[in-house]
């Protein structure tokens, strides 16, 4: 029995670098989102996929929680020069990645198979699966009309008002391989400290997922990625308040209602806790910002003692 984890990019990536040290990596079963994955200069690129790779892998970008740690960017500095649009840092070993993903999908190979392939190759012990291997790309509605994720958060620095997101192809996407069997069998389930519209909610948005979370039969624990109002990491505060959500670890577990048994926030929100505990899940209050290693391995501990705790009531 495994843990599945639904998880995002940088602030997914930081805790279960922290939860692949207190568990067995084998035993963890994590779901990417693909709905930021972009094509550039013809190459498939996976944001979320590569944070959670690089990261586990120990080869991130300590600075910027994507990309590759001491990349080097002659390729996109020459394509520059050839006039080619560079708003979008791919470094030279990040590339790499990218060539041989794209070339894999052209032959014919799943995303979940190339996904297994790079991080097994990058010495990754844990399964990271894309939500589906079918094509989802989350669509940001502004004033300026609908822009692609990578448009409105790299391109536009995500500063247009947001109106709306949608997952184009989402109600056709289907479940990865395994997906739904591990959702099932998982002896626990992680909402990682991800945005809850953009980088949960594509996974959730995948035909099957969401019901498959309901009917879960083993505890499942969320962190909040809001704390005190505020976005640990992107977009989320400013995307909840375009969408005219509270803008606060409640809204958060607000969308998560039914999907999850326990809530973990962090201490400077814990007046909130009463009001969380209304929409039926129990609250974890303790420290959530994981500055090193110590703190995301502490919390990683909790959320892990969270799930035998209600896994022993339930
Ligand atoms: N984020 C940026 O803010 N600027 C970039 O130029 C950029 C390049 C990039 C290249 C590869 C990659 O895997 C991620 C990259 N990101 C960049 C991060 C990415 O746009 C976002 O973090 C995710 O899509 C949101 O989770």
């Amino acid at each position: 029995m495994s843990t599945v984890a639904l998880a995002g990019g940088i602030g997914a990536a930081r805790f279960l670098e922290g939860l692949a040290k207190v568990i067995p990596p084998e035993k963890l079963f994590i779901i990417g989102n693909t709905g930021d994955d972009t094509e550039i200069y013809g190459l498939h690129i996976s944001p979320d996929l590569d944070t959670v790779v690089y990261t586990l892998a120990g080869l991130a970008n300590p600075t910027h929680g994507w990309g590759i740690a001491d990349d080097t960017f002659g390729c996109l500095g020459s394509l520059g020069k050839l006039g080619a649009e560079t708003w979008f840092q791919l470094g030279d070993r990040d590339l790499a990645t990218h060539i041989f993903r794209t070339e894999r999908l052209r032959s014919g190979t799943k995303l979940s198979t190339v996904t297994s392939e790079i991080s097994a190759r990058l010495g990754v012990r844990c399964t990271i699966r894309p939500m589906s291997d079918d094509r989802v790309r989350t669509i940001v509605r502004t004033p300026d009309g609908n822009l692609p994720f990578q448009t409105y958060f790299v391109r536009r620095r995500a500063r247009d008002k947001v109106l709306g997101v949608t997952f184009d192809g989402a109600s056709k996407a289907r479940p990865a391989p395994g997906l739904l069997q591990e959702i099932r069998r998982a002896s626990g389930i992680i909402f990682c400290p991800s945005n809850p519209i953009i980088s949960v909610g594509p996974i959730l948005a995948v035909p099957g997922v969401r019901k498959a979370l309901e009917l879960r039969r083993c505890p499942a624990v969320a962190i909040s990625p809001i704390v005190g109002g505020r976005a640990l990491k992107g977009p989320a505060a400013d995307m909840m308040a375009g969408l005219k959500l509270d803008v606060s670890a409640r809204g958060v577990a607000k969308i998560y209602e039914g999907l999850v048994d326990v809530f973990v926030i962090d201490r400077e929100d814990a007046d909130l806790a009463p009001s969380i505990e209304e929409l039926g899940m129990k609250v974890l209050v303790m420290n959530t910002i994981m500055s090193g290693m110590a703190e995301k391995k502490a919390l990683a501990r909790a959320v892990v003692r969270a799930i035998q705790k209600h896994s022993a009531v339930a």
